[in-house]
């Protein structure tokens, strides 16, 4: 399994990103820890100096695991699940522009908070079918292009549409897509899941990338989850993604990124 570590420019403190800066420079920084992909968290994509990218992922040997679309929501309030039409319009012509540069890094694209929260949960089935159809449309584009999805499992207190694994399985097969695949993040699953092994087992082939963060959203090892079962139950089910470390920058960004691969390299090993 290789390992990944996100990286953003220019968000708040408060944001489950490890590396902070520009792109550049922490591609190369996370390649001289030793990560083997960066996943590049951008509000819009159309942003990214793509071409550079390339040659210094080519020249540190490092690729692009995955494109991370959330800051759309977080930052411009983009969701496919929003009650007005055109914005919903949006959030999905911005998940195209993730897939369209993804197609040209050879990155995977994340779709997790964009999914976004049903506002009226008595018309659950029908903000659950507006997700259905931006996600349909996105899709057409990914497989066209080659670019896999990955739908995230989040926890309650962030939405209330797709809160765990069983929930996101479910919701998929209607697509029955080798390009739309399940991403668990351990730091949801900790707050959702009865069993954390037993949730990753029931993903089986259909799990395509996790996020790994502890209990405290700190990167593994700082918390109380038990990273060893977690690596086990992922080699169990003959896991070949990425996992990508997503946790509070603490107690510093470059701290957090020595340490976590530094854990994670010694349980790799282990297991
Ligand atoms: C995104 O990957 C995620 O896990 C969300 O919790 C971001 O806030
Ligand atoms: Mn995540």
């Amino acid at each position: 399994m290789k390992l990944s570590i996100s990286i953003a420019q220019n968000v708040p403190a408060s944001a489950p990103f490890i590396l902070r800066g520009p792109y550049l420079d922490n591609i190369k920084k996370a390649a001289e820890l030793g990560y083997d992909a960066v996943e590049i968290h951008v509000r819009d994509p159309r942003e990214l100096e793509v071409e550079q990218i390339l040659k210094v992922c080519q020249k540190e040997r490092i690729t692009v695991s995955t494109l991370g679309t959330g800051l759309g929501y977080v930052e411009d309030k983009l969701s496919l699940t929003h009650p007005n039409a055109q914005i919903r319009e949006k959030a999905a012509k911005r998940i195209l522009d993730h897939i369209e540069v993804a197609s040209y890094l050879g990155a995977g694209v994340i779709v997790g908070s964009m999914r976004g929260v049903i506002p009226d949960t008595g018309r659950f089935k029908e903000y659950e079918n507006y997700a259905g159809e931006g996600l349909a449309v996105c899709l057409q584009k990914a497989q066209k292009c080659g670019v896999v999805l990955f739908l995230e499992a989040i926890n309650r207190y962030e939405t209330n549409f797709l809160n765990t694994a069983a929930d996101t399985l479910n919701f998929i097969t209607r697509f029955n897509s080798p390009y739309l695949k399940i991403h668990l993040d351990t730091f949801h699953m900790n707050i959702e899941e009865v069993d954390l092994a037993g949730a990753i087992k029931s993903t089986g082939r259909a799990l395509g990338h996790i996020h790994f963060a502890d209990s405290n959203r700190f990167y593994p090892g700082q918390g109380h989850l038990d990273f060893k079962k977690i690596i086990a139950t992922l080699k169990n089910i003959g896991y070949k993604g990425y996992i990508a470390l997503e946790c509070l920058p603490y107690p510093a960004p470059e701290e957090a990124a020595a340490g976590a691969i530094k854990y994670l390299k010694s349980l790799l090993e282990e297991n």
